[in-house]
């Protein structure tokens, strides 16, 4: 039962890696009754290609083959760069990181990246880094990015920050490491509520209480919401204004109203169809719209679910993830690094491990953070 923190770690980021690559197969797809299905085939393909690639080692006189490998996206080209950079400074370090965010990019621009955030690669380069947080302020007329981007890379945060057991000093560092391309408030609450999460699930001891795992996370976001609360509403009104409606019916805590949305999904008794949870969570690229769903993944994977009865926890977690449709790499991405941090490197299963490009470049970077976890010397 006691999954070890080093395993946990590990777990985490190299989950967060197959959940990228494993869908990123199905990006943009409609959620609908076959999903599973369809994920199920994709799965077997892995398994395919994972045996063959098993008996071409094993043969000392066959052509060494790479065979057949499923391809990591941006999620994983920038959580792999917040990884690294934190790993080599014992902490943030804003310059570092908006280096290795560009440099991976111009050396790997075919990974998929969203479609504005390429402009804040470029000016930061062209800048040589010098102000590192101007150029994603100018993006969408100033009011930022509110894309899914911060979220999808901030797991090595929550690893790096589990040892001060200290939600405001993780907050901040989230906030730090998603401002450098995204700084509208929606992107940074959702990279937090993220971190957090899989903070979180590193703490989970024996059963996963799902109401006691959403209230830790409500209590935070509360305070969080509360502080952009008056610009929520202003930004709110104008949005209605320009729709020329007399007053906004939009929340002004979207991501509280989400959490308590998940909890009432996960207690009524018929499951949520797609329809339901991409109307009530989201699953599209911006982050208010994929956090909660990949948070619903998670916890929602605890219970039966058709097709998936023989699969573990961590599994589940990404299949079904995967099943809700729309920014598949992301939101799988999101789930699979809260469930490796709450089950640990034991449930990830072998073909998906031999098959995910970077899986083991993960697995070293979650050593490292591990080894810094447990060092005595934490930053002032
Ligand atoms: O957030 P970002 O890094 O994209 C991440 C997504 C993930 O799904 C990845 O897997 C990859 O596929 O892309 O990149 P951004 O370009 O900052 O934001 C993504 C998209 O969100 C933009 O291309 C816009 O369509 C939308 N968006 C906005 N649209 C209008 N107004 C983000 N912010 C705004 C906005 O303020
Ligand atoms: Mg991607
Ligand atoms: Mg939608
Ligand atoms: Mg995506």
């Amino acid at each position: 039962q006691a999954r070890s923190l080093l395993s946990r770690y590990r777990g985490c980021l190299a989950g967060a890696v197959i959940g990228d690559c494993v869908g990123a197969v199905f990006e943009g797809a409609w959620a609908d009754s076959i999903a599973i299905v369809k994920i199920i085939k994709e799965d077997e393909k892995i398994r395919e290609a994972a045996e063959k690639r098993k008996r071409e080692n094993e043969n000392p006189d066959g052509e060494v083959s790479n065979g057949e490998i499923w391809t990591f996206t941006d999620d994983t080209a920038m959580a792999r760069s917040v990884a690294k950079s934190l790993i080599k400074h014992n902490g943030f370090n804003a310059r570092d990181m908006a280096r290795r965010f560009s440099e991976e990019y111009f050396n790997e621009r075919f990974r998929g990246y969203g479609g504005s955030v390429t402009v804040v690669f470029q000016k930061l380069q062209e800048t040589e880094y010098e102000n590192p947080f101007e150029p994603a302020k100018k993006q969408f007329e100033g009011q930022g990015s509110y894309g899914n981007g911060g979220a999808m890379r901030i797991a090595p945060a929550g690893l790096f920050g589990y040892k001060d057991n200290d939600f405001h000093r993780l907050r901040d560092l989230a906030k730090d490491i998603t401002n450098i391309t995204h700084s509208h408030y929606q992107a940074i609450q959702g990279a937090v509520l993220q971190a957090y999460a899989v903070d979180l699930a590193l703490r989970v001891e024996g059963h996963l209480d799902a109401d006691e795992f959403l209230n830790d996370l409500i209590k935070q976001m509360k305070l969080m919401e509360k502080e952009t609360e008056r610009f929520t509403k202003m930004t709110n009104e104008k949005v209605a204004r320009d729709r020329g409606e007399e007053r906004s019916s939009a929340s002004e805590h979207p991501y509280c109203d989400k959490l308590e949305k998940i909890k009432t999904f996960l207690k009524q008794e018929a499951p949520p169809s797609p329809e339901e949870i991409d109307e009530e969570l989201g699953t599209d690229v911006s982050a208010l719209e994929s956090v909660p769903a990949a948070i619903f993944a998670f916890l929602y994977a605890t219970k039966d679910i058709p097709y998936l009865e023989n699969r573990n926890l961590f599994e589940k977690t990404v299949m079904y993830a995967i099943s809700l449709g729309g920014d598949t790499d992301t939101i799988a991405t999101m789930a699979a690094a809260i469930a490796g941090a709450c089950y640990g490197e034991e449930q990830l299963p072998e073909h998906w491990k031999l098959c995910c490009e970077g899986v083991d470049d993960a697995l070293e970077d979650a050593e490292q953070l591990y080894n810094l976890s447990q060092s005595s010397n934490t930053q002032p």
